[in-house]
């Protein structure tokens, strides 16, 4: 990249895009985008303001970012199978907030999944909004099968009946079961909602079941798996819902839509209803897969043995996570230290590392780098492990 009146910082950018040609990232939210997504990101939209909804916008001008906000709320409903979208949410977790603001008022019972245990931050952590606005309670997985403990989420929201059940997650491998979700949030009356960041591509590709037509409301980041652009959409089968997250993001928490980030997710969202990006997501399992028969054959432990999806979460030794994260970096591999479930350390210092395989999927891996990828982290692991 050339930035002519800035030479320092042309340095730094071409650094980053070196480190990031010359390293492998097996952070498992991490992707590359589409190079035409990346190309839009720098057009000329990003001029124009546009507070409000195709139609209903309170700036002159915008008939054609109308046309480009409905295209990407129209292949964002095909991609998904769902009747409703919002497309403008800045990211994830501003996504998240909008449906707590459409569906709750602060004080309202969540229930989410813990953060040690796979989930998100905006699930009801306590340090961020949603643990503190909110009078959160979280779910967490068996100890011994450390799979989602469906009696225990009963239980819970049986007891503080929750206004919003949450099932997403950010280091969970396992498959997750939104009918048995919904049927507790109906026993309850709870709205369910279906934060699918990190398995959106693999749901739009079948190779895991769609919460479509289950939870009362899905979110989705548009920069993982769906090699988009750093945004977020909002799902619902519900014109009522939609139109009260609708208000949610703007006036409620937004005010004009990134136009550039719109189109880039119009853009996205065609490219992965494709058999090209289907195959490409049986790709990220079967890598996956290749990675996870060497930890197991090296009596690496796998939280919940295993996995269904695009990531391993491994035990590293308590304490051990960011060291081993340290240690690999300098060989290249780019991985994120990650607590296991009642992990006996701290966040700072936890006893896991997550790895994902979107992105070397994207960078059309071979399987000799694999191997090698995948024996430096055993050697790496055990090295530390002693
Ligand atoms: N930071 C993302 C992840 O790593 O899963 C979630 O926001």
């Amino acid at each position: 990249m050339n930035i002519k009146s800035d030479p320092q910082l042309e340095k730094l950018i071409n650094l980053e895009e070196k480190r990031q040609s010359e390293t492998w990232s097996l952070i498992a939210s991490e992707n590359e985008m589409f190079d035409e997504v990346r190309e839009i990101l720098g057009s000329k939209l990003n001029n124009k303001y546009s507070e409000g909804y195709a139609g209903k916008r309170y700036y002159n001008g915008n008939q054609f970012i109308d046309e480009i906000e409905n295209l990407a709320i129209s292949r964002t409903c095909e991609g998904f199978g769902a009747n409703f979208a919002n497309v403008q949410s800045y990211s994830g977790s501003p996504a998240n907030q909008a449906i707590y603001k459409a569906l709750l008022n602060p004080g309202d019972t969540v229930l989410g999944f813990d953060l040690n245990c796979g989930g998100h931050l905006t699930h009801g952590a306590s340090v961020n909004f949603s643990g503190s606005y909110y009078n959160s309670i979280t779910y967490k997985v068996d100890p011994q099968t450390e799979l989602i403990d469906f009696e225990e989420v009963r239980k819970l929201a049986y007891e503080y009946k929750p206004k919003l059940i949450i099932c997403g997650t950010t280091a969970y491998s396992r498959e997750i079961d939104f009918q048995k979700f919904k049927e507790i949030a109906t026993e309850v009356g709870a709205f369910l909602l279906a934060d699918i960041s990190h398995i959106s591509g693999l749901i739009i590709s079948n190779l895991h079941p769609s919460p479509v037509g289950i939870a009362d409301v899905m979110m989705s980041t548009t920069h993982k798996q769906l090699r988009g652009p750093r945004g977020a959409v909002i799902l619902s089968n519900s014109e009522e819902i939609m139109t009260k997250i609708n208000k949610a993001v703007f006036p409620g928490l937004q005010g004009g839509p990134h136009n550039s980030t719109t189109a880039a997710i119009a853009l996205c969202m065609k490219k992965v209803n494709s058999r090209e990006y289907k195959d490409y997501c049986k790709r990220i399992v079967e890598n996956r897969k290749v990675m996870q028969d060497v930890f197991v054959d090296n009596e690496i432990q796998v939280v919940s043995g295993g996995s269904d999806n695009h990531l391993l979460v491994l035990k590293v030794g308590t304490g051990r996570g960011r060291q081993v994260a340290d240690e690999l970096e300098k060989l290249g591999i780019i991985i994120n230290a990650n607590t296991i479930p009642f992990d006996p350390s701290s966040p700072f210092k936890p006893s896991g590392i997550r790895i994902g395989t979107p992105w070397i999927t994207s960078r059309n891996i071979d399987s000799e780098k694999l191997t090698e990828l995948t024996t430096k982290i055993v050697e790496i692991v055990k090295s530390t492990n002693i």
